[in-house]
């Protein structure tokens, strides 16, 4: 019997038969891996369904206000064992697959990861959906229904090639498809008088709902994805006049904009079609907000106590104009009220300082797509201009741009970074006007992770020591992890903490034998840097201590070295250069380092391809050292790090992002800090040649770059990596070169903290009992306690 649905092995089996049956239409003898994923996702969705309806009851009869987390991404990764972990039906599934002669773990396998996002962003936002399920806090997730998730990655010749990504290639059974949930949205034309918008271009947005389950099973949200459809099927005159192609262009035209997720994480497209997918998904949720708002009652100045809306970054920051409009030209409402009734909904988390990432567009592109929303940020502008008598600078419009950050600061109730760094840095340098014309509006949510998922799922052999050391219920109240700490001197405890990585360990070591080949040594340290490959993450750092490793155990390999294998993961936007260039070193390296006889099993390097959210919940449980090396003050919070602490893996970081709350949390005795601080960084940069300067203090990293250089790595092309070394040499944008030999010193200590088992699983228990701080269950309190003002209805 399961507990909580009170569903016998049986009675499940007979569902699971059910839908092979009668949905899959498929007779067990002949029912492929396919079908049976099927049939069981079915059985699971079932039992979603009671839940959902009840949370929608609730939310009714309690009249409260509810949230919309608007995003262009939703990472969600593999769904089937989420949910059967939030229903508590892993064992039951287990029990009746075993009984058909079906291995659950390759059910789970079968299904291709949902990846709508990029990288953080979209996780977060996937792992905010699942703890406001957990928290019941009513809450929708509005996005958009990709037709190609992110790109799958190939290496050919170790070099990223990227192949369409085709997840909704076969059906999908997490969704709902609501053919009558059906907006229209519009583009282009022209303003008649004063500001009459007639669009020349429209398309249909359809819902797409996929019910998000939260722990125990005792409440569902919706994820609703739009899809765009054709308003004219196609026009009939063009196809019988026999011009089969124009005949079926507005078709054509309606599919592009669902069809592909833009694949820059940290940068600016600028493209026409991603307006035109930010403004579809902030149309279509705003008119399905005010519907439903409707519904329930009639006077639009109660909006704000019933409406909290969440932009995600600066992408559906056209919510502020978008708003204004249909409360005015299509409900009738007089500018102020509409612009004060947008305000009092709208709140704007920003994840990034970067330059190249801030959102602008010409006012020429913006006034050809939405004329009437370039007509009201004008209007905003003004406003903003003359009640606030700001500098020019701090204007939403200049030369000729919209300013997409400053717009949704200005028309949001609340601004908040991501982490306690990355909110200073935004008060201090990229938002300091605006801060000090709106001091109460800038706030911080630090980042969290749901432990559902990238603990109790990913990691059940660690798990299962929480339970038998501290009890049940941690999943859901993830500081009781610091229970652990009244344990540290308990050996039992660390060799069972120490026990449950080495079976991880082991379990990734046989994946990677069958996957890539590769035998990985378990005594060795694993040492991970998983994320999107960017220069300001430095995986070139640590590439060029991998160089320097290998050189050095070459030179003398009885030295007593302390195994590595060095796990690298991570995609490159497909137009950026310099990155696809770090990934070509990693694999040209790996090829040397791989097939040294000297160096044996003393340093292993792993790059497999395609890293995504699944990948992820394999490499993690089974890291012993996270690599977390981005330039102070540049990675906004990070949340791979909470990830991998909750592990049990140790740390190597700079103070950047969350890094610096992890380091506070766990104890600084117990994590691995190098590197300069954010201001340092500001003042290096002032320094010139300050990468030259650094190289000739430097003779390992002139060794380093001297092997690349000469073509080591490379033999075949000894020029390969001209423009990189000279780079490094002159240029060195984030200061690879002024943190190399801190790092060098700091890996020096991981080596010599590993070799004492004992000691580091220690080391490792302090990390878990000093991780509950980041469960995203934190972090959506505080959404809700400081920007939401929403209570939980259990
Ligand atoms: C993204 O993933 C992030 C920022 C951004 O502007 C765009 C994308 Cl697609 C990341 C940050 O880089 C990372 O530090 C942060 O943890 C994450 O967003 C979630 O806040």
């Amino acid at each position: 019997m399961n507990a909580m649905n009170d569903l016998s092995a049986e009675a499940l089996r007979i569902r699971i038969t059910q839908h092979l049956t009668y949905t899959l239409g498929k007779d067990k003898p002949h029912a492929s891996l396919y079908d049976w994923r099927m049939a069981v996702s079915y059985s699971v969705r079932d039992l979603i369904i009671e839940p959902w309806f009840a949370a929608t009851r609730k939310t009714y009869e309690a009249q409260g206000k509810r949230v919309y987390y608007l995003s262009l991404e939703f990472l969600i990764g593999r769904i089937l064992g989420d949910a059967m972990m939030n229903l508590g039906l892993f064992e039951t599934v287990q029990d009746v697959l075993e009984g058909e002669g079906v291995s659950l773990a390759d059910v789970i396998e079968d299904e291709p990861d949902a990846a709508l996002g990029n990288g953080g962003l979209g996780r977060l936002a996937a792992c905010f959906l699942e703890s406001m399920s957990t928290l019941a806090c009513p809450a929708y997730g509005y996005g958009i229904r990709y037709e190609h998730g992110l790109f799958r990655q190939l290496f050919e010749s170790g070099r990223q090639v990227e192949h369409p990504e085709d997840w909704l290639n076969q059906p999908h059974p997490w969704e709902f498809e609501r053919p009558e949930a059906r907006y229209t949205i519009s583009f282009k034309g022209h303003l008649d008088g004063q500001s009459v918008w007639q669009p020349s271009e429209t398309v249909y947005a359809r819902a797409y709902d996929m019910p998000v389950v939260g722990w125990q099973g005792k409440w569902a949200n919706t994820l609703r994805l739009w899809g765009a459809h054709p308003t004219e099927l196609f026009d009939l005159e063009q196809f019988n006049s026999g011009d089969h192609t124009a005949a079926a262009a507005p078709e054509a035209l309606a599919r592009t904009l669902s069809r592909v997720l833009y694949p820059e994480d940290t940068t600016d497209s600028g493209k026409e079609l991603r307006l035109k997918q930010e403004y579809f998904l902030t149309s279509a949720a705003l008119q399905d907000i005010l519907r439903r708002f409707l519904s329930e009652y009639d006077d639009f100045a109660q909006l704000p106590d019933k409406v909290a809306i969440q932009m995600n970054d600066t992408h559906p920051a056209l919510a502020g104009p978008e708003l204004i409009r249909l409360l005015m030209d299509e409900h009738g409402l007089d500018w102020n009220a509409a612009k004060r009734i947008a305000l009092g909904c709208l709140n704007y988390t920003n994840h990034t300082l970067l330059p190249e990432a801030l959102e602008t567009w010409s006012t020429w592109l913006m006034g050809r797509v939405l004329p009437r929303h370039m007509q009201i940020i004008e209007q905003i502008d003004q406003e903003h201009r003359a009640a606030t008598k700001c500098a020019a600078d701090l204007a939403i419009v200049k030369h000729d741009q919209v300013h997409m950050g400053t717009l949704a600061f200005v028309m949001a109730s609340h601004v908040n970074g991501v982490s306690a760094l990355h909110t200073d840095l935004m008060k201090e340098t990229v938002f300091s006007g605006l801060h000090g014309l709106y001091p109460a509006r800038v706030l911080n949510q630090t980042n969290g992770v749901t432990p559902r998922r990238w603990l109790r799922l990913s990691n059940p052999a660690l798990s299962k020591v929480l339970t038998d050391t501290i009890g049940a219920g941690w999943e859901s109240d993830l500081a009781r992890l610091s229970e652990l700490n009244t344990f540290e001197d308990d050996r039992a405890v660390r060799d069972a903490i120490g026990a449950a990585k080495r079976h991880n360990k082991l379990a990734l070591s046989n994946w990677a034998s069958d996957r890539l080949g590769i035998t990985l040594n378990p005594d060795a340290v694993f040492d991970v840097q998983i994320k999107r490959m960017h220069e300001y993450k430095r995986q070139l750092l640590n590439v060029f201590e991998t160089i320097h490793r290998w050189s050095a155990i070459r030179s003398n390999p009885e030295a007593g070295w302390t195994p590595r294998v060095k796990i690298f993961g991570g995609k490159a936007a497909p137009g950026y250069f310099a990155a696809k260039e770090i990934i070509r070193l990693i694999n040209d390296v790996a090829n040397v380092v791989n097939n040294d006889p000297v160096v044996g099993d003393l340093l292993k390097v792993v790059y497999p391809a395609n890293y995504n959210v699944s990948m992820a919940e394999r490499l993690i449980p089974a890291t012993d050292l996270s690599e977390q090396i981005s330039t102070a003050g540049k990675e906004a919070s990070g949340t791979g790090n909470m990830k991998f602490t909750m592990n049990g893996a140790l740390t190597i970081g700079t103070l950047d992002g969350a890094n610096v709350e992890i380091r506070e949390q766990v104890g600084a005795e117990n994590f691995f800090l190098f590197g300069m601080t954010a201001a340092e960084v500001r003042d290096r940069y002032l320094i010139e040649g300050h990468a030259r300067t650094a190289i000739l203090d430097s003779p390992t990293l002139q060794d380093v770059l001297q092997m690349i250089v000469e073509g080591r790595f490379s033999p075949e092309d000894t020029d390969r990596y001209n423009g990189l070394v000279d780079a490094t040499w002159n240029h060195d944008p984030f200061l690879v070169a002024s943190d190399f030999d801190s790092y060098l010193a700091v890996q020096a200590e991981v080596d010599l903290a590993f070799a004492d088992e004992d000691h580091w699983n220690r080391l490792a228990l302090r990390n878990i009992a000093g991780s509950g701080y980041f469960s995203s269950d934190r972090t959506i309190k505080g959404y809700m306690a400081d920007i939401w003002d929403t209570r939980s209805l259990l």
